[in-house]
């Protein structure tokens, strides 16, 4: 009989358990373990775990002092964890305890931040509202993957006590995309804007430009959009942005502390301008569109003086767009410009930038004409580059001329993982995700002065790749490795302990919808899919 009874109790508990779980909809919450100080990507600078943990829970404040910009990123958090904990998390300057943001003097530079968490609450400081936001996406990466969805969750939302002190090793942490070779919406660039905002990539480039269709539109010449913006590799619809489509993903951008960083790629890449205006040309013909994926074939004409007059009209027009320091002017692949037409293009419109406020960024080959002052050279050969090309770009960079690394063979985010990968190309060799993190960006072209490398980029080259699940399968889990290139120190380098943290990742990028490729030099775990 007592038997009888026990097990009669232990039916009733284990219904109570049920019932609490239909409920919340969800199995009954796992012991609470909130996630190591230290499983964050990028590497975080300095981690001291200790004391206890905090709770967000329904009585939560995020507490912002007076600046717009604090409030910004306290809006900001609070429209990430609203949906999921259900709480109302008020952004308010008054109360205690809570999630805190605070700005205050301190050696955190431009970027940098503390975190401090512990039982009466989380708080982040920083120097600058971009260290506040870079903060955040830690504390982000602290929460459980459920945090980013978009209906209520049972939690428990636990932060890890204990303090991180963060800063970042290079300045220049980029991502461009290719909306010429196919042109990515307003939306899906917003959409790229978000991911990489979590691992605190600073810089959106923007090829703007190329043969397959140009993608801005300049009112000044006006067919260059509605032309020459009309088709895209294969054929497509194409398309550009308008000034206001423009000026929203610049505002968008600046919202998650990105700088938009323009290309307009002369004088080779011009196939779209030259079909839009026979002017542009040498022998004054228009050339048809192009849809195929050749490089090298065009060229702005470097004898005429139209030439420069158009080029003063889209930088003097891209420039008012640009509320960033940068204009990127290519120089890539100008194999049908002559050695002397491309140096005399590149002593001419260099100037036409400085005129306009802007500093130069041009691709390498900028190095064989003479890079103006300030000017930054974006790197992006590979192991197989000449050594006369490597010398010519080290020797710019003991000449003072800043870079930014792209190893195709490390961070082109368009070639292919391995043959078996269905988009992408090869041209560079094939990329997996230990190749891609395995490098040092400050020892990476000897020769070149330490302050030189200003820091890192990963290109999206877009001929295969259409959408946006297209570029996210390309970029994670390769991404957040060049983030961390770009953000932690040399120190923090090592690949085995890496790989664990970029696996903790997946369950995040699934809860987000995110595509992704499965690696199996990464050890997925459960959430790995
Ligand atoms: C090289 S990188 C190019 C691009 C291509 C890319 C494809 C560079 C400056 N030029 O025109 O899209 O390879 O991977």
């Amino acid at each position: 009989m007592r038997q009888h009874r026990r097990t009669l109790r232990l039916l009733g508990s284990l219904l109570l358990v049920a019932m609490a779980a239909s409920v919340t909809g969800a199995a009954p919450a796992p012991a609470a373990s909130p996630t190591p100080l230290d499983r964050v990507i990028p590497a975080p600078a300095s981690v001291t775990p200790g004391g206890s943990p905090y709770r967000i829970t329904r009585g939560t404040h995020i507490r912002v002092d007076g600046s717009r910009e604090t409030r910004d990123v306290g809006e900001y958090l609070a429209k990430i964890l609203r949906p999921s904990t259900g709480y109302r998390l008020p952004v308010t300057a008054q109360g205690a305890g809570g999630i805190r943001l605070r700005l205050a003097e301190g050696p955190f530079g431009a970027e940098g931040y503390r975190l401090d968490s512990g039982r009466g609450g989380v708080t982040i400081t920083a120097a600058k509202p971009a260290g506040l936001f870079h903060g955040v996406q830690t504390l982000r990466q602290l929460l459980p993957a459920a945090v980013e969805k978009d209906s209520v969750q049972p939690g428990p939302w636990l932060v890890a006590g204990g303090t991180i002190t963060d800063t970042p090793r290079y300045g220049w942490r980029g991502a461009m995309l290719d909306v010429s070779r196919h042109f990515f919406t307003v939306e899906q660039v917003k959409r790229y804007i978000d991911q990489l905002a979590l691992y605190k990539i600073n810089k959106l480039h923007l090829h703007l430009s190329d043969d397959q269709g140009w993608r801005i539109a300049i009112d000044s010449w006006p067919r260059l959009a509605t032309y020459g913006g009309s088709t895209e590799v294969g054929g497509g619809p194409g398309g550009f942005y308008t000034k206001a489509d423009y000026r929203e993903i610049v505002r968008y951008a600046s919202s998650r502390h990105l700088e938009v960083v323009p290309e307009i790629d002369m004088p080779g890449h011009t196939n779209a301008a030259l079909a839009s205006y026979a002017d542009l040309n040498c022998d004054g013909v228009a050339p048809p569109l192009y849809t195929g994926t050749e490089v090298g074939f065009s060229s702005l004409c470097a004898g005429k003086d139209i030439t420069y007059d158009f080029v003063d009209d889209v930088i003097r027009e891209l420039a008012a767009l640009t509320p960033g320091r940068y204009l990127h002017i290519g120089g890539d692949e100008a194999h049908s410009t002559s050695h002397e037409d491309y140096v005399k293009f590149m002593d001419r419109v260099q100037p036409i930038v400085a005129k306009y406020g802007k500093t130069v960024v041009g691709w390498h080959q900028l190095t064989g004409a003479t890079p103006a002052k300030g000017a930054l050279a974006q790197y992006w050969g590979l192991d197989g580059t000449s050594a006369e090309e490597k010398a010519r770009v080290v020797k710019a960079a003991q000449n003072g001329t800043g870079l930014i690394l792209s190893p195709a063979d490390r961070v082109y985010l368009d070639m292919k993982y391995t043959k078996e990968t269905p988009l992408g190309l090869s041209w560079a060799g094939y990329v997996e995700v230990k190749r891609s993190y395995d490098w040092d960006p400050g020892a990476y072209l000897p020769g070149v002065p330490g302050g030189a490398v200003r820091g890192v980029e990963a290109p999206m080259w877009s001929e295969t790749l259409e959408n946006s699940e297209h570029v996210e399968f390309m970029a994670f889990p390769r991404l957040p490795g060049v983030a961390e290139l770009g953000w932690s120190s040399a120190a923090s380098h090592d690949w085995e302990r890496y790989k664990g943290r970029l696996a903790a990742q997946a369950e995040r990028w699934n809860v987000l919808g995110i595509e992704w490729y499965r690696s199996p030099q990464v050890p997925w775990g459960a959430g790995g899919g």
